[in-house]
C-alpha cells in the first residue's frame, strides 16, 4: 500500500490541492472525501475507534446489485482494502464469505448486540406487496425472512439509516408506473410503520462510490451529515449539473448536439436532464475520474426523486 506522502503527492499532481488545504478538508468536513483520500491516517484511525462501536450492515431488497458493483468499481485504492480496513462491513450479502442461515443468524446477532449504535445499509425497494413475500433475503430458524421482515426489525434497531441508490432513496426503477411488487422507497417504509430511525439518502442508479464511502466515513466519524429537503447530503448533492456542465457555453449559444458523439456542443436537444439535477458528476467523474454522462451521452437524472418516470424518456428533450 502506498504511504501517507505518496498519496499525498499523488492527491496534489491530480486536484492541485496543497497537503496543509487537503490534510484540512479532510479532517473539516468527512464527507467530502472520496475513495481516493480514504487511507489518510487521521481518518483511518477515527473510522476504525468508530467501527468498534459502529458496525455496518448492508442488506439488499428489489435492485439490481448495481449500488454494490459501483462501490466494488474502485480501483486506487483497491475495494478489498477499503472494505477490510476502513469499512469493515459486517454483513453484505454479496460480498461475504458466510453464507445460509450462519449468517442471516449472525446479522441478527450483531443487530441486538449494538442496538441503537449499528448503521443499516439499504440497497434496492422494499416490495409490500403480496405480505413481502416478492423479496425473501434469508431464512431464520427455517422461517422466511423477507424484506419488509428485515426492514422493520433492523430499521427499529439501527441507529442510522443509509438508503443507497435510487431504488432504496426515493422507489426507483421498481416503483416505475407500473409497480406490480407495491416497491417501496426506506423513507416512505418508515412512514408508514412508525419508525422514527434517521435516514441518510445516497441516490443515483448507481451511486457514485464516493458517495457511498464518503457518506458512511461521515456518519461514523460526524454523525448525520447536513441533508437537502430530499434527505441527501449537499456535500455531493448540493450543486446544479447544467450551471458548472462544461458545454454550458455552447447551451447558452444555441449550439446543440445532435448525435452523441459530438464532442462539444450541448446536449439538451439530445435528452440531457443536467439542467433538473443535482450532483457533482461533472467535477467528481466516474469510473475513477475517467469521464461521465455527460461527455459520452446525457445526463438522465438518476439521482432526483422522480427518476425514472419524470425523466423519460431519457433520450428526448424535457
Ligand atoms: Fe437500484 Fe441498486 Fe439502480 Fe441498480 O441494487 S439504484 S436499479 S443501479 O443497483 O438499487
Ligand atoms: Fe446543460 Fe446538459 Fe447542455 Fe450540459 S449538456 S449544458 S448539463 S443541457
Ligand atoms: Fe446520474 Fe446525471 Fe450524474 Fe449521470 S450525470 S450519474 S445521470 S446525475
Amino acid at each position: 500500500m502506498k504511504d501517507e506522502k505518496q498519496l499525498l503527492e499523488e492527491q496534489q499532481k491530480t486536484t492541485g490541492v496543497s497537503r496543509r488545504s487537503f490534510l484540512k478538508a479532510v479532517t473539516g468536513t468527512a464527507a467530502g472525501i472520496g475513495i481516493s483520500q480514504m487511507f489518510n491516517p487521521a481518518l483511518v484511525q477515527a473510522m476504525q475507534k468508530a467501527l468498534k462501536t459502529h458496525p455496518v450492515l448492508w442488506i439488499q431488497g428489489q435492485g439490481c446489485t448495481g449500488c454494490s458493483v459501483s462501490l466494488l468499481n474502485t480501483v486506487d485504492p483497491s475495494i478489498a482494502d477499503v472494505l477490510l480496513k476502513v469499512i469493515s462491513l459486517q454483513f453484505h450479502p454479496t460480498i461475504m464469505a458466510s453464507e445460509g442461515e450462519t449468517a442471516m443468524e449472525n446479522l441478527y446477532h450483531i443487530a441486538e448486540a449494538y442496538k441503537g449504535k449499528f448503521s443499516l445499509a439499504v440497497e434496492g425497494a422494499i416490495p409490500m406487496g403480496a405480505d413481502g413475500k416478492y423479496c425473501i433475503i434469508g431464512e431464520v430458524g427455517h422461517k422466511e425472512v423477507t424484506m419488509v421482515d428485515a426492514m422493520k426489525d433492523l430499521g427499529a434497531k439501527a441507529g442510522s439509516v443509509l438508503a443507497i441508490g435510487a431504488c432504496a432513496t426515493y422507489g426507483g426503477i421498481p416503483a416505475a408506473e407500473g409497480n406490480e411488487t407495491g416497491a417501496t422507497s426506506v423513507m416512505d417504509f418508515f412512514k408508514a410503520s412508525g419508525i422514527k430511525t434517521p435516514v441518510v439518502n445516497i441516490p443515483g442508479c448507481p451511486p457514485h462510490p464516493d458517495w457511498i464511502v464518503g457518506s458512511i466515513a461521515h456518519l461514523l466519524t460526524k454523525g448525520i451529515p447536513e441533508l437537502d429537503d430530499y434527505g441527501r447530503p449537499t456535500v455531493f448533492f448540493g450543486e446544479n449539473i447544467h450551471d458548472n456542465c462544461p458545454r454550458l457555453e455552447a447551451y447558452e449559444n444555441g449550439d446543440m448536439a445532435e448525435k452523441m458523439s459530438d464532442p462539444k456542443n450541448c446536449r439538451a436537444e439530445l435528452g440531457c436532464k443536467g439542467p433538473d439535477t443535482y450532483a457533482d458528476c461533472y467535477k467528481r467523474k466516474w469510473n475513477s475520474g475517467m469521464n461521465w454522462c455527460v461527455d459520452n451521452a446525457v445526463c438522465i437524472g438518476c439521482v432526483e426523486p422522480d427518476f425514472p418516470d419524470g425523466k423519460s424518456p431519457f433520450y428526448e428533450p424535457a
